[in-house]
């Protein structure tokens, strides 16, 4: 329990996480004041904020120094309070250092919110009372009071920045590509923040790491911590062997850890045909808690078949005139974007572009290469979509997102599937990648098509 009675507390920033934080702290009879930077009437939140709770809205933070605790939210970067601070722990850190069970924590560039999910029903069918909250878009506190046996949480490097002695039980790094370089810098920033996810592990704990990732496969882990990692392919190495590790196998999921072994089959789960490797890593997490946890994971994997995954992650959402339609929102950086790609077996009419978060785009084009018949730039990104991508694959500057749809329907020949995966953030023109996944979406339908179908 984390003494916050009669401290005084500053929560920076008003969104999601800082609602639930102002309400905590008041829970526990701390002094709180909220500052954000956005004027009053536009923050939703700040309606109806309990009593005796102080609010700065529309100016700069206030000296953070006269403060016992400060509480930045995901989005206020590091450098805004370190120093400055006399301390700072994010929501993470204080649901943390509250939740007594076991957590499983995951964090990664690309498909934390997936494995997230699917361990949290796993271990529901397993029959545990497991709960998933964090990044994914539920404040990590709203854990706090609820009968559980396990918590699961996706944390994101933004979110790392401020905890100080987070110990997960298990903690998986999913894969690392460039991402958030606008607040990281590079990727020796961007790594150096996920391994926080490891950083106060120790004996009797677990790691699983991506072990076809030459990135993530190096994290940095502290003496002691299980090492596990999930392949592609069954592992030869003996070093790989040794370790507890999943794989894929044909349509099934091979699991080996000690003298344990599964082989658990997604014969009957079409959804996750292209989320395999996603299946490997939540599997295992389960599999490292068999010693503390009554899991039975064969039990666990009923859940496979029924699971529906999460929207805007690569889901086929028409098909007219042989054409496959795919929204893939969620890919706002070039590791999904890249992915996404490899993943088709069709020629493919991509759009992409939006907000560029500052990674060099000239990757891309390799995964491009002999997949896109033509690709159709939206957003601010475009020009420099257009330059990575030149004399590699035909480009067209669109400009918004419905005339990228209309002029995929011309383009699209039978059996080409359309791909809207935009490497980019969202926020150029957009609310947020649900937005722009659901107005893809809507632009799809709206296609003058009588034979359109979902
Ligand atoms: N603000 C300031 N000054 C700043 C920055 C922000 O005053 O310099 C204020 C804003 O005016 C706003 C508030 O802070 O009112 C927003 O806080 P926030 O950006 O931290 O957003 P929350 O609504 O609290 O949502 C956060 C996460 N947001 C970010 O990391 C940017 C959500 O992840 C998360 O789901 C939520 O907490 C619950 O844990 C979103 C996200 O985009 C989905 N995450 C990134 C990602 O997945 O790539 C990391």
């Amino acid at each position: 329990m984390v003494e916050l009675a009669g401290r005084e507390v500053l929560v920076l920033g008003l969104g999601v996480s800082g609602r639930s934080v102002v309400d905590h702290c008041v829970r526990r009879g701390a002094r709180v004041v909220v500052a954000d930077e956005r004027p009053q009437e536009q923050i939703p939140e700040a309606a109806s904020l309990p009593a005796g709770v102080e609010g700065l809205f529309g100016r700069p933070f206030p000296d953070l120094a006269r403060f016992d605790l400060v509480i930045p939210s995901p989005g206020i970067p590091l450098a805004r309070y370190a120093g400055r601070a006399k301390r700072a722990w994010g929501d993470i850190e204080l649901c943390a250092r509250e939740l007594t069970v076991p957590i499983v924590a995951v964090t990664g560039t690309n498909g934390k919110s997936t494995v997230v999910r699917l361990i949290e029903a796993l271990a529901q069918a397993a029959g545990l009372r497991a709960k998933a909250a964090g990044n994914i878009g539920i404040p990590a506190l709203e854990l706090l009071g609820q009968p559980l046996d396990l918590a699961v949480l996706e944390v994101s490097s933004f979110q790392l920045e401020s905890v100080e002695s987070f110990r997960p039980k298990t903690a998986v790094l999913t894969n690392l590509s460039p991402d958030h370089y606008d607040r990281h810098g590079d990727m020796a920033g961007y790594l150096a923040a996920k391994e926080r996810i490891f950083a106060r592990q120790g004996a009797g704990d677990h790691a699983i790491l991506n072990g076809d990732d030459a990135i993530a496969r190096g994290a940095k882990l502290p003496a002691g911590v299980e090492r596990l990692a999930f392949y592609r392919d069954e592992p030869r190495h003996a070093e790989a062997r040794a370790q507890g590790c999943a794989f894929l196998d044909g349509d099934r999921i091979g699991i080996r850890r000690g003298r344990r072994t599964h082989s658990i089959s997604l014969a009957d789960a079409p959804y996750l045909a292209l989320q395999k490797e996603n299946v490997a890593a939540a599997l295992l997490a389960l599999a490292s808690l068999e010693d503390e946890l009554p899991i039975d994971l064969e039990k666990a994997a009923t859940a496979l078949p029924t699971f529906q995954g999460l929207p805007h992650r690569c889901v086929r959402v028409a098909e007219r005139n042989g054409v496959a339609w795919y929204d893939d929102s969620k890919a706002t950086n070039l590791g999904a974007a890249a992915r996404a790609l490899e993943s088709m077996t069709t020629p493919i009419v991509w759009i992409a572009g939006g907000k560029h978060k500052g990674a060099d785009l000239a990757p891309l084009a390799a995964s491009a290469r002999g997949r896109v018949r033509v690709a159709l730039l939206i957003g601010e990104a475009a020009p420099e979509l257009e330059r990575a991508l030149a004399g590699v694959v035909p480009c067209e500057r669109v400009g918004l997102l419905a005339k990228a749809v209309a002029r995929a329907a011309e383009l699209s020949m039978p059996g080409d599937s359309v791909l809207l995966a935009p490497a980019c953030s969202s926020f150029d023109q957009f609310r947020n990648f649900e937005d722009r996944g659901r107005q893809f979406v809507d632009a799809v339908e709206r296609l003058p098509n009588p034979e359109n179908e979902r």
